[in-house]
């Protein structure tokens, strides 16, 4: 592999290691003679509703939290690889499935990106992707249920960062891996790393009416990082695109290792003459295992399956498929722009950023114009795929999103600012200060070819004073933009839960009509579901004993349970018999150490309970639900085993 000479300055390591969180305190956060305008533009008056919806990553919570923008209100937070004592979700029988994998039953993850489905390269709303980062999943969760429906676990991948980005028309939801590995799994000496271990890249196919999940092959990239992606678009249609660092294949990161080529790749991937080779029987079945759960939105119930096969490819079997695009400085960021022309590459080391062109690449590709090769895999000349540099002046560029006036934002880490820049000429045409340390920002539709192009929301890791400390540990801060005229304009800061990471947004308009408002009992197929309250009943099975219960304003049906005994495993089977729409009902029994239920209209969900002590125990309803809430109640007798 061609190495590269490079220096790092002490500037920019220390820079790196400092941050600037500090530097900025007091520097146009709270502008008085802008509030009482901007007050208004964020206004969401009472009954009044926000324009648009945003779903930001939980990160270390594992889950998705729904704000509302411009007002910054949350709405919901979704749970999909954390158990959730709010819903019952990963407690109950139903939803336990979700979070098994092959490592066994793993109710956390560190969720990053999310991304919204896509007809036509624009956000049709039908579904979210988000990826699982610490034990490599992706789920889908449906926007019209707002519940997680599927998660399928990642064989020979180790966080799982760069996902879960789709295709335009939601073919694939693809996913890399930062930590390359020993495919398979062994036990060998660490620092014998480079060359053998691999960078699995994964491509699940997504079934077009059901949504379902497919994990269809996965490339055996060379043992580099893969930190980012993003899909082709338009004219760019057909390729992934992947920010690598580390391609010293260093075994310890340590700065010295793995920075010392000048620069990284960008890997450019033909995913759909992969998906063709592979279709045609090329690739290759290797032993794995990996856990595949699916939701059902009729059974109201999940099953998990252990898959057992993956098809790997091996990229030099592909002539054509697979070039590398050398891109300076440890690229982070990895955004392709509406158009599909542009592949944004943002060195985290660097101040400037590099723009490679799509059909300067296909040229060069064309021309077979290489500069060596890494691992059989082609390298293209820097200067043959340049399309341009954008010289920032801010340090620490990470992500960049994108208006419907071909403008760019992108974020700087150091220097806690968004630089907006114009596609094609490169000039900056405006920076704004962030509070403190942007990661990524949000501009609805910000990653498709049809953005929305009002607002940006920059999401950042430091919080420090923009809030009254609750603590050492704070929410992190997010900051709402105007970006409508020529300049940003700072409009608000909002709080954020969890870790947001990225955020995918889309309009109130494109969603709110998708969304159900009630699931009708006539489709409840769960096999424990009542019809009505007269067909509760008690059921024992040896030591199991399986509670049909009904529950309705304001009575669980029976409420009165005796012949059980210490020992038993007791299944409460609650079916929800309301069909007015936002009418829960809880449920939660003594003793009961899993979690409580929330059991929605139409809906049935089941708690197991395994009484340890004799006596006659209480359970309620813990959703306010009536007049009569405080009287929804009951008892079980516990007898001696
Ligand atoms: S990210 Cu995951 S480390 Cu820049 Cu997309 Cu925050
Ligand atoms: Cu049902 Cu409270």
């Amino acid at each position: 592999m061609k190495k590269y000479n490079y220096f790092i300055s002490a500037l920019m390591v220390s820079a790196l290691l400092l941050t600037s969180c500090g530097n900025q305190n007091g520097n146009g956060g709270s502008n008085s003679a802008l509030a009482s305008n901007n007050a208004e533009k964020v206004y969401v008056a009472p009954g009044e509703q926000d324009e648009f919806y945003a779903f930001m990553s939980g990160g270390y919570s594992g889950n998705i939290t729904v704000y509302g923008l411009p007002s910054g209100r949350l709405f919901k937070e979704i749970p999909v690889f954390s158990q959730f004592p709010t819903s019952g979700y990963g407690y109950s029988e139903e939803t336990k499935p979700m979070l098994n994998t092959s490592f066994g039953f793993v109710p956390w993850d560190d969720a990053h990106h999310p991304d919204i489905s896509q007809t036509n390269g624009e956000l049709d709303g039908r579904w979210i992707f988000i990826n699982g980062n610490n034990t490599p999943r992706i789920a889908r969760v449906s926007l019209s249920t707002f519940e997680t429906e599927e998660i399928i676990e990642l064989p020979n991948s180790a966080g799982n960062h760069s996902s879960s980005f789709i295709t335009e028309n939601t073919e694939y939801v693809v996913a890399g891996t930062r930590f390359s590995v020993p495919v398979p799994q062994r036990d060998m000496p660490i620092n014998e790393y480079k060359g053998n271990f691999k960078g699995a890249l994964s491509f699940i196919s997504i079934a077009p009416d059901t949504g379902r999940l497919n994990l269809d092959f996965q490339m055996m990239m060379p043992g580099f990082n893969y930190d980012l992606s993003h899909p082709g678009r338009g004219k760019s249609h057909g390729w992934f695109f992947f920010t690598t660092y580390n391609t010293e294949e260093a075994n310890s990161l340590m700065e010295v290792n793995s920075s010392q080529n000048d620069k990284d790749f960008i890997a450019a991937v033909n995913w759909k003459m992969i998906a063709e080779y592979v279709k045609n029987g090329g690739g290759t079945k290797m032993a794995t295992e990996y856990a595949h759960n699916v939701y059902d939105e009729h059974t109201h119930s999940a099953t998990s399956t252990m898959k057992k096969e993956v098809i790997t490819v091996d990229p030099t079997k592909v002539p054509g498929a697979v070039f590398f695009l050398p891109t300076p400085k440890s690229p982070h960021g990895c955004d392709v722009d509406p158009s599909g022309q542009y592949i944004i590459g943002n060195g985290k080391l660097s101040a400037d950023l590099t723009i490679h062109s799509f059909d300067k690449m296909i040229a060069a590709i064309e021309g077979k114009k290489f500069d060596g090769e890494a691992y059989g895999i082609p390298i293209l000349k820097f200067e043959d795929v340049l399309a341009g540099t954008v010289k920032s002046g801010g340090l620490g560029p990470l992500h960049t999103e994108f208006d419907d006036k071909g403008n760019a934002y992108t974020t700087f880490f150091i220097s806690s600012e968004v630089v907006k820049w114009k596609l094609g000429t490169w000039e900056v045409l405006d920076r704004q200060p962030t509070f403190y340390s942007v990661g990524h920002l949000m501009i609805p539709g910000g990653n498709s070819r049809k953005p929305f192009g009002k607002y940006v929301v920059a999401m950042n890791k430091i919080t420090k004073d923009r809030y009254l400390p609750t603590g050492p540990e704070m929410e992190h801060s997010a900051q709402l933009y105007d970006i409508s005229g020529d300049k940003m304009e700072l409009i608000y800061d909002f709080p954020t839960h969890g870790e947001p990471h990225y955020a995918a947004g889309i309009p109130a308009e494109l969603l709110a009509p998708k969304s159900k408002k009630i699931y009708r009992l006539d489709d409840n197929k769960h096999p424990f579901a009542v019809t009505s309250p007269d067909q509760a009943k008690v059921v024992r099975e040896g030591k199991e004993v399986h509670v049909y219960m009904s529950t309705i304003r304001s009575h669980f049906t029976p409420d009165n349970i005796e012949g059980i005994k210490v020992g038993d495993k007791v299944y409460f089977h609650i079916t929800n018999h309301e069909q007015d729409f936002d009418v829960p009902h809880g449920f939660a029994m003594i003793g009961q150490n899993t979690s409580e239920l929330l059991i929605m209209p139409g809906q049935t969900k089941t708690s197991l309970w395994e009484p340890k002590k004799v006596g006659v125990w209480p359970f309620y309803c813990t959703d306010f639900c009536s007049a009569l809430h405080q009287e929804m109640q009951g008892y079980v007798r516990v007898s001696p085993a």
